[in-house]
């Protein structure tokens, strides 16, 4: 017997697949106490087993404590949130991509904007480009279908968990079999999931990458629930708009007080028109809820 460190990289059943730090793969089930203190061992988790070499057998001993979690898929532990979009079909949804970009910033994630589908992109500056460049978010344009920028994102993906999320048929499998192309996952028809409405992908499952790294495909967007902040505390997880300090109220939300600085960083091209709508939105949308809180 013996004792390793490692990541989780799959869970089914209650049998976890761990690759250890010297790169072995074990299966390990969970040891009974965790079940008393409600702790149940996730994918990304770090932990401790005891391993047995003659049949790759193991159990989890300890859980390293985790950077962060996420719900829906249960994920510890992501340092980077990959959110794929689309430079032709299907059409971004930036609503969506400013809820996860928000989800980033409260849960100490490094987001970046993966444009995927650039072969088909019809302009150089995409409204992607146009609409989160100003906030300072990395975007990276890539082509899975011809290998575009994938050396730059495997790059990325050093010695770093990430994650890629966004949209149903944007290109998130085909990613990573390109990034690993004896896997051959999935992938789904545009038109077929279109009518469908459905995520080929429901394995959660990491990939570990020759540079330390590893990577996971989440099933979609419905990945980040828990979207639960205070309207006033909206604006502070906007990096373009911490920087507008020359509000006449300091406690300035941004919405409609008089003297607010935000028409002047829109002016300027520091913060999108686009970006500023939605989040006009999503503070009535928090707000509303913000009422019925007590209900
Ligand atoms: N033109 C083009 N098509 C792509 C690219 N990446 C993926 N696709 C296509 O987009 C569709 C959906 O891909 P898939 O990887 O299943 O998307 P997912 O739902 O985000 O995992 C498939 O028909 C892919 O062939 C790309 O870089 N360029
Ligand atoms: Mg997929
Ligand atoms: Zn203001």
């Amino acid at each position: 017997m013996k004792y390793k460190d490692g990541l989780i990289l799959k869970g089914i059943g209650g049998f976890y697949t761990v690759s250890t730090d010297d790169d072995c793969i074990y299966t390990c089930k969970a040891r009974g106490r965790f079940r008393i203190d409600r702790v149940t061992p996730i994918v990304g988790d770090r932990v401790k087993i005891q391993c047995d070499d003659t049949d790759c057998s193991g159990s989890i001993l300890e859980i390293y404590p985790r950077k962060s979690e996420l719900v829906r898929p249960p994920v510890a532990n992501i340092d980077k949130l990959l959110i794929v979009v689309s430079a032709s079909s299907p059409k971004p949804d930036m609503l969506l991509l400013d809820k996860l970009l928000i989800t980033c910033e409260i849960l100490g994630i490094i987001p970046i904007i993966i444009l995927n589908k650039i072969d088909e992109a019809k302009t150089d500056t995409h409204e992607i480009v146009l609409e989160y460049a100003p906030a300072g978010y990395k975007i990276l344009p890539v082509s899975a279908t011809n290998g575009t920028n994938i050396d730059l994102l495997i790059n990325e993906l050093e010695n770093s968990v990430c994650c890629l999320t966004g949209q149903s048929a944007v290109g998130k499998t085909s990613i990573v079999n390109r990034i690993f192309p004896d896997l051959n996952l999935e992938v789904g028809s545009l038109s077929q999931k279109t009518y469908r409405g459905k995520h080929t992908t429901r394995n959660v499952e990491l990939w570990k990458t020759y540079n330390g790294g590893a990577i996971l495909d989440t099933p979609g967007f419905s990945a980040f629930e828990g979207f639960n902040i205070a309207p006033h505390e909206l604006h502070k997880f906007y990096p373009e708009m911490r920087e507008s300090n020359s509000c006449k109220f300091l406690d300035c939300l941004h919405i409609n007080e008089p003297d607010c600085s935000i028409k002047h960083l829109i002016k300027a091209n520091k913060l999108s028109f686009g970006r500023y709508e939605r989040y006009k939105r999503l503070y009535s949308e928090l707000l509303e809820a913000y009422k019925r809180r007590f209900d």
